[in-house]
């Protein structure tokens, strides 16, 4: 019988299978400005770097050798001080492994599950090179592509993230007592894209606030900038972090939203009052409608739990036993539980989690499950270490945090 090849990339010289890539969109240099997950791709708990999801509100700044990159840190404080690399290395590390997940993910079907339609697909992707275009020609998208294209999905990833305890760094520099917050400022500047806005609301008809070129900041509460696990990260996956993903040192924010994890940073100053800082006043926040006098900053994950094998896409699916497969995370903690329903609902039964169940990190589940010929409909749900269930985040306008059960729609053929 004749070798078969393997069928895929070459990797080192050697035929290799088909890599899971990163879905990405470049700007006229060729260089990646954003990019999508190939979630259903991966095996395991790490997205490769090459493979880990990109969004950027403002535009990517010019990169900043190490040897120059100063973090200065004021405000409310005993010592302004400014702190090198080199510096915060010599500092006691730690690494963390945690899921980014950007705070717009999945934000499609909120809608889906509202108001029916046409259901967003997990495996095919809006197309980014497009959105990159459309966004270095400061194009704005039309009323018809804004209401009809399906919102992110596959922007979350898991990594493990090398830096230091931004605590220790706040105790060197001495905090004083009326400090809550630490905002966190990155080098990058510019003027929010209102394609973003508009995308997030899901229609154009949304008089969203210009503030102006701006650097992108936040203003983390103290607690949460106190976390031991919340890091001035330099590592990532085992390597310096790239400047697309904020080298030389981002914010790490485990179980936070991804916009907490500010890139690029080069300034913190603490602050008596919560900073009015434009994402987390104006954008990332939670209410009923841009004038809702309630709306809140958006801060922890809900909890999440995505199918990733089957997806509606591989119908028609072969009769006979196969294993259901997904991935579940919670900002608030492991997850405890993961239960599956192949009848819509009606009935639930438990996953098995594949160890380890680490605190930041998503795990892998899996459930056997006899497919009959016909139509199902297969649900999963996640409880976490804190006792929540899904869904946790209610509608919002800007539909954020999307952590509602999101059904696969199969179709088993025929024996
Ligand atoms: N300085 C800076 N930090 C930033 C952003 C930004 O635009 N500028 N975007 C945030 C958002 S919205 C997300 S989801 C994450 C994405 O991080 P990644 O591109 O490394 O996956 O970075 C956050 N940190
Ligand atoms: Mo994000």
């Amino acid at each position: 019988m004749p070798k078969r090849e393997i069928e895929g990339d070459w990797v080192m010289g050697w035929p290799d299978r088909k890599r899971a890539s990163l879905m990405a969109g470049k700007d006229a240099e060729g260089r990646v400005i954003n990019g999508r997950a190939p979630v259903l791709e991966l095996e395991g708990l790490i997205t490769p770097t090459h493979a880990y999801y990109i969004v950027n509100q403002l535009e990517v700044p010019e990169p900043v050798h190490p040897d120059d990159w100063r973090l200065a840190i004021s405000g409310a404080i005993e010592r302004p001080i400014e702190i090198g690399l080199e510096e915060l290395r010599k500092l006691p590390g730690r690494s963390v492994r945690a899921v980014t997940e950007c705070a717009g993910n999945d934000a499609g079907f909120f809608d889906y599950l509202t108001k029916g339609g046409k259901k967003p697909s997990r495996r095919n992707q809006q197309d980014m090179q497009k959105r990159a275009e459309m966004r270095v020609k400061g194009e704005v998208p039309s009323e018809s592509e804004v209401s009809s294209e399906s919102t992110t999905t596959c922007a979350v990833s898991g990594g493990e993230f090398t830096g230091v305890p931004l605590a220790l760094v706040l105790e060197a520099a001495g905090v004083r007592p009326e400090a809550v917050a630490v905002r966190a400022e990155g080098f990058d500047r510019g003027r929010p894209d209102p394609a973003v806005q508009f995308r997030s609301v899901g229609t154009t008809d949304y008089q969203y606030v210009d503030p102006g070129v701006i650097h992108y900041d936040k203003g983390l509460p103290l607690a949460k900038a106190l976390h031991p696990d919340t890091l001035l990260a330099w590592a990532m996956n085992g390597e310096y972090l790239t400047h697309i993903h904020g080298g030389p040192v981002r914010l790490v924010v485990p179980g936070w939203s991804g916009n907490w994890w500010v890139k690029w940073l080069h300034k913190l100053e603490l602050s008596a009052q919560m900073p009015a800082c434009y994402h987390q006043t104006h954008y990332f926040v939670l209410g009923k409608s841009a004038d809702d006098a309630h709306k809140q900053p958006i801060t922890a994950m809900g909890v999440r739990c995505i199918i990733t094998d089957p997806v509606d896409e591989d119908s028609p699916l072969e009769p006979g036993e196969r294993i259901v497969r997904g991935l579940a995370w919670s900002g608030e903690g492991a997850i405890q539980r993961v239960e599956v329903s192949v009848d819509g609902g009606s009935t639930w039964r438990d996953a098995h989690i594949e160890a380890p169940r680490e605190r930041w990190l998503w795990v892998r589940w899996s459930f056997p499950w006899h497919a009959q010929p016909g139509s199902h409909r297969i649900m999963a749900r996640a409880t976490d270490e804190q006792g929540r269930v899904q869904p946790q985040v209610p509608w919002n306008f800007q539909r954020k945090l999307c952590d509602w059960i999101v059904p696969a729609d199969v179709v088993v053929a025929g024996e």
